[in-house]
């Protein structure tokens, strides 16, 4: 439980910026940014994987307003919002194994998919 709305708000925004800087050193390894380094990989796509699962909690009705990026159309579309958020976990768990296999190939791969489901709940409930 939250105590305010704007706990909630806080909340979920922690979570996506922790995972967005796990996902990030993935993407700059795959990009070749920097060399690839297996173990790193795996401890941030853990991390991604575990994160994933933690937003949706913050979701609470009536948190689209104030400092939020969060559009109040989440809350008349939860259902599509939730299988978008469900997706986007799945995608992370394949990222995860991709990890634990060690192919670059298949890491890049999973990378690409997470990152195309992040954007899709964006581009629907998130203020540009
Ligand atoms: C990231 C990040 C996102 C997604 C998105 C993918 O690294 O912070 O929100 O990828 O940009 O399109």
């Amino acid at each position: 439980e939250f105590k305010k709305p704007a706990d909630a708000i806080h909340y979920r925004q922690a979570v996506f910026e922790v995972m967005a800087h796990n996902f990030a050193d993935i993407g700059a390894m795959v990009k070749a940014k920097k060399p690839f380094d297996k173990a790193t990989v795996l401890m941030r796509a853990q991390n991604v994987a575990t994160l994933s699962k933690l937003p949706l909690e913050g979701f609470i009705e009536g948190t689209s307003s104030g400092h939020t990026d969060a559009l109040p159309v989440i809350w008349e579309n939860k259902a599509d919002f939730e299988a978008k958020l469900t997706a986007m976990q799945q995608n992370a768990a394949q990222l995860l194994q991709a990890a634990q296999s060690g192919d670059e190939d298949a890491v890049k791969q999973a990378f690409a998919v997470t990152g195309k489901s992040c954007k899709a709940c964006h581009d629907l409930y998130k203020k540009d």
